[in-house]
C-alpha cells in the first residue's frame, strides 16, 4: 500500500478524500458529535465508509429529479452537508429553470458546499443548469413553497423528536400537487432481536470498510444523543398524517433506508 493510500484515495469524480481518522485514537472525553471543520474535512469519506447505501441513494436522488423536478419550481436539499443530493439533482434536471435551494446549519459544511458547488461544473450538456441557492440555516426555520421536490437525506435523524412531525407539515405544505419528499433515514426495529442484529451488521460493513473496533464504538458514542433513529412504521405513519397520498420504502440496507413520500 502506498502511503497516499493510506490517507487519502479519489473517488468517481477525481476528487481526493481524505480519510476518516476522527475516533482512530482513545479519547478521554467523547463529546457529543458536531458538524465541525474537521469533520467537514473528512465528510465524503466518513458517510461513504459508514452508510451502507450511501452513494446509490445519492445517485437515485438525481434519478428522481429527473422525474419530479418541475419547470420553474424549486427543489430543496434541507441538510446538504457537501452538496452530494444537490450535485445530483442539478445534473439531473436538464435544461427546466429550477432553482435548488441547499441548507445546512453547520457554517463550516455550508461554506464548504458553497466551494464543492462551484468547483463541480454543470454537466456539459446543460446549457441552462438549475441554479443553485446555498444558505447556512437551520431546517426547522425555512420557508418551503412552490416545491416538486424536497430531499432529507440523513437529516431528519438529527432534529428533535418533539419538532419532526411540524418540520414535515412545513414540507407538505411548501409541496405542489404531485411533488415528492426523499427521506433517508438511519432506522430502528422495534423487535429487540433485529434491531441488535441490524446494528451488528451496520458495524460489520463499518469494519470491512477499514474502521476499527475502537473508532466504531467511539463514533457510537458521539452519536449516542445526537442521532435518534425512529421504525419504519413510525415514518410511514407520521408521513401518511401529515398527508402524503403514497408513501414507501425505495431503498433498504440493514439499520439505513430511504422513503418516497408524494403529495
Ligand atoms: C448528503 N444530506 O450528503 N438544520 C440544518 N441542517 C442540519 C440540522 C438542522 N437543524 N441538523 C443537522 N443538520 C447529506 C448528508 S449529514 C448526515 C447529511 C450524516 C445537518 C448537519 O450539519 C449535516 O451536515 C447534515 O445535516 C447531516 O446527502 O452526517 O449522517
Amino acid at each position: 500500500m502506498s502511503q497516499r493510500d493510506d490517507f487519502s484515495h479519489e473517488n468517481a469524480s477525481g476528487d481526493t478524500l481524505s480519510r476518516d481518522k476522527l475516533f482512530s485514537q482513545p479519547l478521554a472525553d467523547i463529546a457529543g458529535f458536531t458538524f465541525d471543520d474537521k469533520v467537514v474535512e473528512v465528510f465524503p469519506d466518513m458517510i461513504r465508509r459508514s452508510v451502507p447505501g450511501y452513494e446509490t441513494i445519492v445517485a437515485m436522488t438525481g434519478a428522481l429529479a429527473e422525474r419530479y423536478a418541475v419547470t420553474g419550481s424549486r427543489c430543496y436539499d434541507l441538510g446538504c452537508s457537501l452538496g452530494a443530493s444537490t450535485l445530483a439533482m442539478r445534473n439531473n434536471i436538464g435544461k427546466r429553470d429550477c432553482t435548488i435551494i441547499a441548507i445546512d446549519n453547520s457554517p463550516a459544511m455550508a461554506e464548504r458546499c458553497q466551494q464543492v458547488v462551484a468547483a463541480h461544473a454543470p454537466a456539459t450538456t446543460l446549457t441552462h443548469p438549475a441554479s443553485v441557492d446555498i444558505r447556512i440555516g437551520d431546517v426547522r426555520d425555512i420557508e418551503i413553497n412552490n416545491a416538486s421536490m424536497v430531499v432529507m437525506n440523513f437529516t431528519l435523524q438529527f432534529i428533535p423528536l418533539p419538532d419532526r412531525l411540524a418540520l414535515l407539515e412545513n414540507i407538505y405544505r411548501g409541496l405542489l400537487p404531485g411533488g415528492v419528499l426523499v427521506l433517508s433515514e438511519k432506522i430502528a426495529f422495534s423487535d429487540t432481536h433485529l434491531n441488535a442484529l441490524m446494528i451488528d451488521l451496520h458495524h460489520a460493513f463499518k469494519r470491512a470498510n477499514g474502521y476499527s473496533e475502537l473508532e466504531v464504538s467511539q463514533k457510537r458514542s458521539a452519536l449516542e444523543n445526537v442521532l435518534t433513529p425512529e421504525t419504519l412504521d413510525t415514518h410511514r405513519e407520521r408521513l401518511r398524517d401529515v398527508g402524503f397520498s403514497e408513501v414507501d420504502v425505495w431503498f433498504q440496507c440493514f439499520n439505513f433506508a430511504s422513503l418516497l413520500a408524494i403529495k
